[in-house]
């Protein structure tokens, strides 16, 4: 059986409620924080655990925590991102609405560790009902005496408030987000500097994803070098999976990393195998943003070994045979998907969501959305393959945030793999023009 570490309590009835939670453990991390760990320890402990950073990126999160300059004088602080927004992603959504208090005892414990007195957790727009959860927890937090002035009598100070975004996909991207924050308009910042030199209001800054702040109190539990024994290479721990798709059991999970994607996809312990039986013809194994792979590739690297749910195993073979875990957004696709109205509708996303600061990007996302648009409703022209693909190429690296890069990566792989899809929309536009496709004619 899979081990669990942050769904390992979700089964217990009212485990969202603060004496439930605490009944069954909760806070404990806290208590052995800050009584007997100094924040160095708890900082060692992360950077043991190998975890890495559950947003997309995979940085290294203890690596991360210690960027952290503390002896500038400044003030610092510990910023969660739960600007969950990338398609295909829903899994902090699921952690902040089950048990919210694993969040926050991580944030707490995160913020010893970082010596920061004044943190926030960031949370999307669209997830009013999970800000007023976490509004709920952090109170309870505060009237038990895990937040505010001298915590458990240790002298620590901690204010913790939950913030809430207007919206816009970008402010999930983190210096986007702490411009948000500092009640800008959310337009990501040049890095470096990173958020960790000088992040919000200029001091120094650790954004972190909401699944990798709430690992932080099982480590500080169960020890970091416990955390690295699960998992394979740089792959420790263990994952949450937003699955959704035609698979007969969409949902989260929580995997140890190291598992086959065979496994994940087909076993009745995870996703059950396709709905109805029908063939798998292509996967996203983490969230929009990174490469579709067509069936061939999804079972087995460019070298013949089985694909596993791992950093490392998912993007073997680069842009050609890989992709990426990414955010563990799963989407899974069969034959019944149309790849040149999956990629528009990514581009419509991308297009609308660009901030618009770089020009690659703002008017790049418009015209492959365009051009999508109209090879998907039987309008488009043979050149329009070469086009697009030649547009993707000039968004790719050309522009100061990974928005773009999002926007490009999923229309390369799907000319990459499935050209002959485009082809046959170029080449017999009254076979699609005949589908209802709910939006006007280009
Ligand atoms: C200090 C250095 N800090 C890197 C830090 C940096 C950040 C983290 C990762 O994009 C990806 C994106 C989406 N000194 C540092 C340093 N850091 N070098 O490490 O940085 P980076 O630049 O690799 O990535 P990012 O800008 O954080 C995130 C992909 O994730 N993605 C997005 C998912 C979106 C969600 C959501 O909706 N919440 O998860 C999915 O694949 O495309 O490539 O903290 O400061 N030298
Ligand atoms: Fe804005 Fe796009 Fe440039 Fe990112 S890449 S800063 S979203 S215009």
């Amino acid at each position: 059986m899979a081990r669990k570490i942050l769904l390992e309590n979700i089964h217990i009835p009212g485990i969202k409620e603060y004496e439930v939670y605490r009944k069954n453990g909760g806070y404990s991390g806290v208590e052995k924080a800050l009584k007997t760990m100094t924040p160095d320890q708890i900082v060692e402990e992360v950077k043991t655990s190998g975890i890495r950073g559950r947003g997309g990126a995979g940085f290294p999160m203890g690596l991360k925590w210690s960027f952290i300059d503390k002896k500038s004088g400044k003030p610092r602080h510990l910023v969660v991102n739960a600007d969950e927004s990338e398609p295909g992603t829903f899994k902090d959504r699921f952690l902040m609405e089950h048990i919210p208090h694993l969040l926050i005892e991580g944030a707490i414990i995160s913020s010893f560790a970082l010596e920061a007195h004044l943190s926030y957790i960031y949370i999307r727009g669209e997830y009013m009902w999970v800000f007023k959860i976490l509004e709920k927890a952090i109170k309870e937090a505060y009237a038990n005496g895990w937040l505010g002035k001298n915590i458990l009598g240790t002298g620590y100070d901690l204010d913790l408030y939950v913030h809430c975004g207007a919206g816009a996909y970008i402010c999930g991207e983190e210096t986007a987000l702490i411009e948000s924050l500092e009640g800008k308009r959310g337009n990501p910042r040049i890095k470096p500097p990173f958020p960790a030199v000088s992040g919000l209001w200029a001091e120094p800054t650790v954004v972190n994803n909401v699944e990798s702040i709430s690992a932080v109190s099982w480590i500080v539990n169960n020890g970091g070098a416990e955390y690295a024994s699960i998992g394979v290479g740089k792959s420790t721990g263990t994952k949450l999976i937003s699955a959704s798709g035609h698979i007969k059991n969409p949902g989260v999970y929580e995997i140890e990393l190291g598992l086959t994607v065979d496994e994940f996809m087909n076993s009745d312990e995870y996703l059950g195998g396709m709905i109805d039986d029908r063939p798998l013809k292509a996967f996203i194994p983490g969230g929009s943003s990174v490469p579709i792979l067509p069936a061939q590739y999804i079972f087995k690297t460019a070298n013949g070994e089985d694909r596993l749910m791992t950093y490392e195993s998912l993007a073997d073979g680069g842009f050609t045979t890989g992709s990426s875990l990414g955010s563990g957004g799963f989407i899974v696709y069969n034959d019944s998907a149309c790849v040149v109205r999956n990629t528009w509708n990514f581009s419509r996303f991308y297009h609308h969501e660009s901030c618009g600061q770089c020009s690659p990007c703002r008017e790049g996302t418009g015209w492959m959305e365009k051009i999508l648009h109209r090879i998907e409703t039987g309008y488009g022209r043979e050149e329009d393959i070469e086009l697009l693909w030649s547009i993707q190429g000039k968004i790719e690296g050309n522009t100061i945030c990974p928005l773009g890069d999002a926007a490009a990566w999923p229309v390369a792989a799907a000319i990459r793999h499935f050209r002959e899809e485009f082809e046959y929309h170029v080449r017999f536009p009254e076979k699609v023009k005949n589908i209802k496709h709910f939006v006007d004619e280009p």
